[in-house]
């Protein structure tokens, strides 16, 4: 038997569909694509509206309207979109090896978007099938949260270029074997945005758009509770708006991050209706994955630290159901820097297929520091296991600061003291303790928990930029050798590897990056760089030097990916490397077999790796690998199993 709400569903199903009908006019062939994805998805769509608005009046009505959304953007979606749709539905590319990501700001990368097809050589070189674009789209004047503010969809930032630009560009891309991925940014718009500009005149329906309230008081059950994101601010995540018209001369606005930045209300309906509309409108721009930023805020409950809130997932599977209605090929990402059982419960297929590996992001840095793989190696085994159809982003910095989200109880279950080791970690990559390699920065340090997190681009913080000043060749041989390791961990472990670009060159911080008045009171702009063309030629023309050897390093990882199916899905499986410094594990899959160790550290260590009984060679020289003997200084093994049939397994030690 069906439950009731399918049989509502049923008894609804008709109608919807007659209602929506009139937006395929003139195309048939629209009409009936979509006719058959609505009948696979109506359900899904009726049930998720249903739990969160079902006891409103206008439920029926909304539900209508988001529908109609879906069908409106539907026939507009350009042919070529379509026909992705039809070739890459199951999007395959999600298990490709080959798959790489890069990320950066248009403006950094190459002044302007029509300027990045100037570059695409450059990332065909590292083998890029991904460009993430930060947002691109118009914001307010002065400081906008590179691009996080934002004032409208239908707009770019003029000084970028306009819209027909960027679908040219996905366009031009996607002939070239590359697509886009594109942010939508969920939680706020700008303060600017025209909805937020009606809310300010108390104008209807935009009263109602964002958390809006006259009095202080109001705030009460939520404030106390709130974590604060951006501490460094003034006042606490509400903002009082002066030139918003109430009986007090001025209205408090919710803003969870910066003050310009106004907290959507999606209690409302008419909200997701509009926001959907906006995604969509995004999909049909030509992005291929569209990247949910700030996923755990998107619902606001009293009593609560208004984070991860189950109907903050019920959001997104709508959101993710519109747009199997509209633009089944497109995937989205999450982007959600909390607790890794939080981190994961945004990655699942009728959600966000894709999710960023916060976790392995900074256990990868927790290693270098300690010089022991022990966090890595558990969070490796333990946490990384998704649904099908799902995909980890693998990264080792983003444009943001680098947070320490491990577990406190996977700490304390390897003896650790989780809040002394945040602390240490901090400090260490701060640069303030004693011995450390690295050149970073405190971001958003709150004096009064004790919290913070670090900027810092991989070099810097890899101790490039130390070593270069110190002109010590012994320390600069150190850190090309620990940012050679850190990519190979990023490239092997597990998932879609993603490079912040400027990092594969080497790229050290930008100290002077507070004379753009618009950035000084936000350091993740010091590891934000522009694409440095004199670095990159250098890079080519003098392999030896430490660009050059990091470029091809990160070629070499690329390209090895590339030919082995095993890096293309599923997790790795740890091995015992006999020394608390080495992470080894295998990966296995599409037939073959690959071993990958790495030595954390700058002394050379004992290693005694269990082989499994495999015969394992050298992926580069074909020879046998040293799997009981000595590992330099972060030193890498990788290594792959002869194909099968070929060798009988045989016992650990014999190869070496
Ligand atoms: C994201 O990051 C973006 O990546 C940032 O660049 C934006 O400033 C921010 O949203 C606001 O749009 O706090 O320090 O759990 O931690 O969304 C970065 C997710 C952030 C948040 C994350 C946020």
């Amino acid at each position: 038997m069906r439950d009731w709400i399918s049989q509502e569903a049923d008894r609804s199903k008709a109608a919807v569909l007659e209602e929506v009908r009139g937006c395929f006019e003139d195309s048939p062939r629209r009409l009936a694509a979509f006719e058959a994805r609505f009948d696979l998805e109506y359900e899904r769509i009726f049930r998720l509206m249903h739990s969160l608005y079902g006891w409103r009046w206008d439920f029926s009505w909304r539900l209508i309207e988001l529908v109609r959304v879906a069908a409106t953007a539907a026939a507009d979606r350009p042919k070529w979109l379509r026909r992705r749709d039809e070739t890459m539905a199951g999007a395959r590319w999600m298990n490709d090896p080959a798959t790489v990501w890069a990320m950066t700001y248009t403006e950094r990368f190459a002044g302007t978007v029509a300027g990045i097809s100037e570059r695409v050589e450059h990332l065909k070189g590292l083998g890029v099938t991904h460009l993430h674009l930060m947002p691109p789209y118009a914001v307010p004047d002065g400081p906008n949260d590179g691009g996080y503010a934002v004032s409208s969809y239908r707009w770019l930032r003029p000084e970028l270029g306009d819209m027909s630009e960027l679908k040219s560009l996905a366009r031009s891309l996607d002939d070239q074997g590359m697509s886009l991925v594109l942010d939508f940014v969920a939680n706020h718009t700008a303060h600017d945005h025209p909805w937020a500009e009606a809310a300010k005149r108390g104008e209807a329906p935009y009263d109602r758009f964002y958390f809006i309230f006259d009095d202080r008081a109001e705030v009460a059950g939520y404030a106390p509770h709130l974590r604060e994101i951006f501490p460094d601010r003034v006042g606490d995540a509400f903002t009082w708006c002066p030139d918003a018209e109430g009986s007090h001369g001025g209205k408090w606005v919710w803003t969870t991050f910066y003050p310009f930045q106004w907290d959507l209300d999606y209690r409302n309906p008419a909200v997701l209706v509009a926001m959907s509309r906006e995604l969509l409108h995004i999909a049909n721009l030509g992005a291929s994955v569209i990247r949910m930023d700030a996923t755990p805020f998107l619902w606001k409950r009293e009593g609560t630290s208004c984070e991860n809130l189950p109907e903050a997932h019920v959001v997104l599977q709508l959101m993710n159901a519109v747009a199997a209605l509209t633009a089944p090929s497109v995937r989205f990402l999450s982007e959600a820097i909390v607790h890794p059982d939080d981190v994961h419960r945004f990655v699942r297929p009728d959600e966000c297929a894709l999710g960023y590996n916060p976790l392995v992001m900074s256990l990868i840095w927790e290693a270098m520091a300690t010089r022991e793989a022990g966090m890595l190696a558990a969070a490796l085994e333990q946490r990384l296991e998704l649904p099908p159809g799902c995909q980890w982003i693998t990264y080792i910095r983003s444009h943001d600061d680098i947070g320490w989200g491990f577990a406190d109880e996977d700490a304390a279950a390897l003896g650790i003291d989780p809040v002394g080791h945040r602390r240490f970690l901090n400090e260490f990559y701060a640069g303030i303790h004693e011995g450390s390699f690295a050149r970073g920065a405190f971001f958003q340090a709150n004096p009064r928990t004790g919290d913070a997190r670090i900027s810092g681009t991989l070099a810097s913080l890899a101790g490039l930029e130390a070593a270069v000043e110190s002109a010590d060749p012994d320390e600069i041989e150190m850190a090309v050798k620990r940012i050679i390791a850190i990519q190979t961990l990023a490239f092997t472990t597990v998932g879609i590897p993603m490079l912040y670009l400027g990092d594969e060159v080497g790229t050290t911080n930008d100290h002077r990056f507070g004379d753009d008045t618009d950035h000084a009171g936000d350091n993740r702009w010091m590891h934000r760089p522009r694409f440095d063309a004199a670095a990159v030629a250098e890079a080519v023309a003098d392999p030896s030097s430490p660009g050059g050897r990091i470029l091809a390093a990160v070629r070499r990882l690329s390209a090895f990916r590339s030919s082995h199916a095993a890096l293309g899905g599923g997790t790795p499986r740890l091995l015992d490397a006999g020394h608390p410094a080495v992470a080894a594990f295998t990966r296995a899959g599409g037939g073959e077999m690959l071993l990958v160790a790495v030595n954390v550290s700058d002394f050379t260590v004992e290693v005694d790796i269990d082989s499994g009984g495999w015969p394992w060679v050298d992926v580069e020289e074909g020879t046998g690998v040293v799997l009981r003997g000595s590992l330099a200084p972060y030193g890498v093994v990788m290594a792959e199993a002869p194909s099968p049939g070929h060798a009988e397994p045989f016992a650990p030690g014999e190869v070496g």
